[in-house]
């Protein structure tokens, strides 16, 4: 006997078995525990869900956000607009190191408030899991506030990232070097020990930190056996993707100017790519990721929002799919793919996220659409029409 049934529903399953019309999708204990067409189903369910033929898909993951921050940067967009480039307004002194401001002097009370609140959206559209990465402390107590809020977010699965290697803080201008001792030797040991931290991210870029630096950073990282990732090769080719597999990388994330040898380097260390459309087009980039490599050397690819306050303020799972497909020309089974099995697999949680596989988290939504492109294609529209978490069926935020 399972706990309930959902009948007269699509899967996409987001496995090799593919999408099922007219399916059955059962849940028992919080988990899937039966999935397939409908004419299969001879089981028993306590409770028979009629889905109306809409189509069920696994709750979608969103691996590279950093959604805990105090404040906004919409003067920073205000002076882009009028010229200014990314990187001239970090030299400035404004950038990453403004929002850190602003975070350092937020309490953990408003902190929590405001990215839950900013959570509504991904709730409303059927997100499950969410990785959050710190980053905008740069100091050992405020990027510990920053992890312990993330943490506490409610309404999905919350991963969190340490990203005390995101920008120099102001008390150690001109001293990145120190700064990446104080990082590995007291904020990222701190971090760990309060079990806040399930990987570890750098911000490798020419605006940040070298590929010396990073390496210090995944060694500390290694040496509390943490797993890493990376922002790599965003605005320059800094040999990041290569940086990122040498380490063996869950993922190497941005990617623009990543060259082939670093993709076919990422393909031997499996380490997957997080492609971020919303910052590629908030930044007006032009270089595209190396979309053709990737597939060439089957380089699983996944997707995130980025959601940031300086370069990626994007709310919106289904939007950053629908640039996935303008912007970088994935398909829309890709760019689906991207924000289930393949982002589940860049935070490492394939065992139990991102496919409609038995065993599975029971964490999908259902969508009132004809056919699951429609969800990369439409433009500003939200068809969820129902959301199970643990099995539990919710109403859309
Ligand atoms: N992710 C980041 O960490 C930086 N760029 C990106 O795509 C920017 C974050 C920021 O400007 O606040
Ligand atoms: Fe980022």
């Amino acid at each position: 006997m399972h706990d309930a049934v959902w009948l007269n529903a699509n899967l996409a399953t987001m496995t090799a078995h593919g999408a099922i019309v007219d399916g059955a999708l059962a849940v028992t204990q919080g988990r899937i525990s039966w999935s397939g067409p409908r004419s299969g189903w001879k089981d028993k369910a306590r409770a028979e869900h009629d889905a109306r033929g809409a189509w069920i898909l696994p709750g979608f993951v969103d691996c590279h956000t950093h959604l805990v921050y105090a404040g906004n940067r919409a003067h920073e967009f205000e002076l882009r607009l009028k010229g200014a480039s990314y990187e001239d307004i970090a030299k400035a002194g404004g950038g990453i190191v403004s929002t850190v401001r602003a975070t350092r002097a937020a309490s953990e009370t408003d902190l929590l408030a405001v990215a839950q609140k900013r959570l509504n959206q991904w709730l409303a559209e059927g997100t499950a899991v969410i990785e959050v990465k710190s980053g905008y402390g740069l100091d050992r107590d405020t990027e510990l506030k920053m992890l312990r809020t993330a943490r506490r977010l409610k309404g999905l699965t919350v991963r969190t990232t340490f990203l005390g290697a995101h920008a120099v803080p102001e008390e150690f201008k001109g001293c990145a070097d120190a700064y990446i001792d104080y990082v590995c030797d007291e904020v990222l040991p701190a971090a760990a020990k309060e079990k806040l931290v399930d990987a570890v991210d750098a911000f490798c870029e020419r605006i940040a930190f070298t590929r010396d630096q990073t390496a210090r950073v995944f060694s500390a990282a290694k040496r509390l056996a943490l797993p890493v990732k990376l922002h790599a090769d965003q605005l320059s080719d800094l040999g990041g993707a290569a940086l990122a597999a040498k380490y063996g990388a869950l993922s190497a994330d941005h990617l623009e100017h990543a060259s082939e040898q670093g993709v076919d380097a990422m393909a031997r260390a499996h380490t997957l790519a997080v492609l971020l459309p919303g910052a590629f087009y908030f930044l007006r980039e032009t270089r595209l990721p190396p979309i053709a490599a990737l597939r060439r050397a089957n380089v699983p690819v996944a997707l995130a929002t980025d959601h940031n306050p300086g370069s990626s303020p994007l709310s919106s799972p289904l939007l950053a799919m629908n640039m996935a497909c303008t912007l970088f020309h994935l398909t829309p089974d890709e760019a689906l793919a991207g924000f289930t099995v393949n982002a589940a697999r860049a935070l490492g949680m394939q065992a139990t996220h991102g496919t409609l596989e038995t065993g599975n988290a029971a964490d999908f939504a259902l969508w009132e659409v004809e056919s699951p492109a429609e969800l990369a294609y439409a433009i500003g529209a939200n068809p969820c029409i129902g959301i199970v978490r643990g099995g539990n069926s919710g109403q859309r935020p």
